[in-house]
């Protein structure tokens, strides 16, 4: 039979979400860089600061010893989480407010973007990025991305959280063999990575992996009691009142098992809440038995007009025999994505119009 095997363009092979590159071969190009700017998705979370703040601190340690100056910042495009500064600690970073310029001085050699790889993330940053590709490395664990963002790409799409492969990475940077041997300063920020993104240990991400490298963390000395009262034990009040809008909000869609939540822009000025203040609201409603998938739809504003974000969790087990939703096809089929268990859309509708489309979506 003759080979009907279509010729792949190198460039498609190329700009595809694959891995080129292992954690060594990282660490060794890191090496070669003079000055390295660590980027990740706008509005961070505990995943993106950790990875960010811990790679930083690795890169500068190793330079330090070596008698160069330091040459790792971060920049983060805003809204941050109330606890950055906490994590973020002495370490060089800067923080882009919305809708701010990215300040143009620093032309690092080499840029590392970690915990996403796609432009809708990465928007406050695209302008910088474009032309930057074959100076770029992308760690990541996400299962969708754009490839053409960095030529360089780890993606690490059974991690639960990106600061897996970013601890290996350090550990190469410091020559050490294990993470328990990492300093806590660099074992602290990954432990974050990893207690947020699996909900403090309680997620179907969950593995032995991801027990095994937080015991190694605390074997490294990280504190995470104190932690844990930093990240989850420090909320306004406003929170609360917040809270209540989108609980009273709740709809019950009983023939798809779904709960969905809204929040408006009035909601949080009458509240007085801070955007980043509904985070968590959407895992609230899990608890109740005949739930399957929660949606939390929040109405946002930018300079394109009034648009929704959406964002989805499903409980992992199956249910009368079918299978658990898969919220990443729900939310591709919106233009998002994310994690068959959580994931993310960001819609170009008005609050209503968006939830009867989600609605429609769902299966
Ligand atoms: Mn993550």
């Amino acid at each position: 039979m003759p080979d009907t095997t279509p010729m792949i363009e190198d460039d498609t092979l190329h700009n595809e979400w694959t891995t080129t590159i292992d954690a060594k071969g990282i660490a060794d190009w890191i090496n070669e860089q003079h000055s390295l700017l660590l980027l990740t998705h706008a509005k961070p979370d505990g995943d993106a600061l950790g990875s960010t703040v811990a790679l930083a601190r690795a890169i500068n340690q190793t330079r330090n010893s070596s008698g160069a100056a330091s040459l790792a910042e971060c920049w983060y495009a805003a809204p941050m989480p109330e606890w950055s500064k906490t994590i973020i600690g002495n370490t060089k970073a800067r923080v882009i407010e919305d809708n701010q310029p990215v300040p143009g001085a620093f032309d690092p050699e080499g840029v590392i973007i970690t915990d996403t790889g796609s432009w809708t993330q990465l928007a406050p940053f695209a302008e910088f990025l474009k032309g930057r590709a074959e100076q770029t490395t992308i760690i990541d664990h996400h299962l969708q991305g754009d490839g053409e963002v960095a030529s360089r790409r780890l993606l690490d799409t059974e991690a639960a959280a990106v600061v897996q492969p970013v601890a290996d990475i350090c550990c190469h940077l410091l020559g050490v063999d294990c993470p328990s041997k990492l300093p806590v300063d660099i074992a602290t920020p990954l432990y974050v990575g990893l207690a947020t993104d699996t909900g403090w240990f309680k997620h179907s991400n969950v593995d032995g992996r991801v027990m095994r490298l937080a015991g190694q963390l605390l074997d490294a000395g990280v504190n995470q009691s104190s932690l844990f009262a930093m990240l989850y034990q420090r909320d306004r009040a406003t929170r609360f009142k917040l809270m209540a809008r989108a609980l009273e909000s709740m709809q019950l869609i009983h023939d798809k098992h779904a709960a969905i939540m809204c929040l408006k822009l009035d909601d949080f000025k009458e509240t007085g809440a801070a955007p980043g203040e509904s985070g968590g609201f959407v895992d609230i409603p899990q608890s109740v038995a005949s739930i399957r998938v929660v949606a939390m739809l929040t109405e946002q504003k930018d300079s394109d007009g009034v648009f929704t974000k959406v964002s989805l969790r499903s409980k992992p087990d199956e249910w009368e025999g079918n299978p658990p939703v898969d919220v990443n096809q729900v939310c591709n089929s919106l233009g998002g994505g994310g994690h068959a268990r959580a994931a993310g859309a960001k819609i170009r509708l008005p609050l209503e119009e968006a939830t009867l489309k989600l609605i429609e979506a769902l299966p």
